[in-house]
């Protein structure tokens, strides 16, 4: 048995949690809940930078950051797994992780109560909205049937994230074709399985 250091309102971890479900994966691996802001010993000593999600493993040691872990879970489902992760699926989770990065902040910024750098949040937020954009001229090519890919998992979990922190407002104004994606593929029970919630 695995163990993953996460916590259910993290899109990362929820990035692992849906993965794990998609490949029939789930009962390998435990979910040890995990409060960053309390930086547990645990934590940090498996991964220095106090960030989850985190896979101890039983070959690689513990494995930090996302796209890493999803890396080690699909390599270990062997070469006929569910989820693909091609290089356009790669490169469409790095998209949606750059925006939850940039969302994170805004979060970070009220949380934290941050006064100043007006600038620098603007310069996330834009990030967050041209993302979104983006997704709209893209979404046409998504799956809405079948395992989504690696990426098309995140572009799900970015915009339920997005409406459920609201760091930029409502993501669904102006971007029918990706809310139709969004509506399409949310009720697998891998997404309902692990909605956001504090
Ligand atoms: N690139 C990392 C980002 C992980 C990340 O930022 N996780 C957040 C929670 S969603 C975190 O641990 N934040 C606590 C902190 O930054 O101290 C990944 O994909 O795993």
């Amino acid at each position: 048995m695995m163990t993953l250091y996460s916590v259910r309102i993290s899109p990362f971890g929820r990035k692992i949690k849906v993965l794990l479900q998609e490949l029939g994966m789930e009962d390998q691996v435990e979910v040890q809940p995990t409060q960053t802001l309390e930086d547990p010993d645990f934590l940090l000593a498996a991964n220095p930078l106090g960030k989850i999600p985190v896979l101890q493993t039983p070959d690689h040691g513990d494995i930090a950051n996302s796209p890493l872990i999803a890396r080690y879970l699909i390599e270990r489902a062997g070469p006929g797994a569910a989820v693909k992760a091609d290089w356009e699926a790669l490169k469409l989770e790095a998209l949606c992780d750059g925006a939850l990065e940039a969302a994170l902040n805004l979060v970070y910024r009220k949380r934290f109560k941050m006064s100043g750098g007006d600038a620098y949040f603007q310069r996330q937020a834009d990030k967050v909205n041209r993302t979104l954009d983006r997704l709209e001229v893209m979404a046409s090519s998504f799956a809405t049937e079948g395992t989504p890919s690696l990426g098309e998992i995140q572009v799900v979990v970015l915009a339920e994230y997005l409406a459920f922190r609201e760091p930029v407002g409502d993501w669904r104004v102006g971007r029918p074709a990706l809310s139709g994606f969004v509506d399409a593929v949310s009720g697998r029970p891998s997404f309902q399985a692990t909605q956001p919630a504090d």
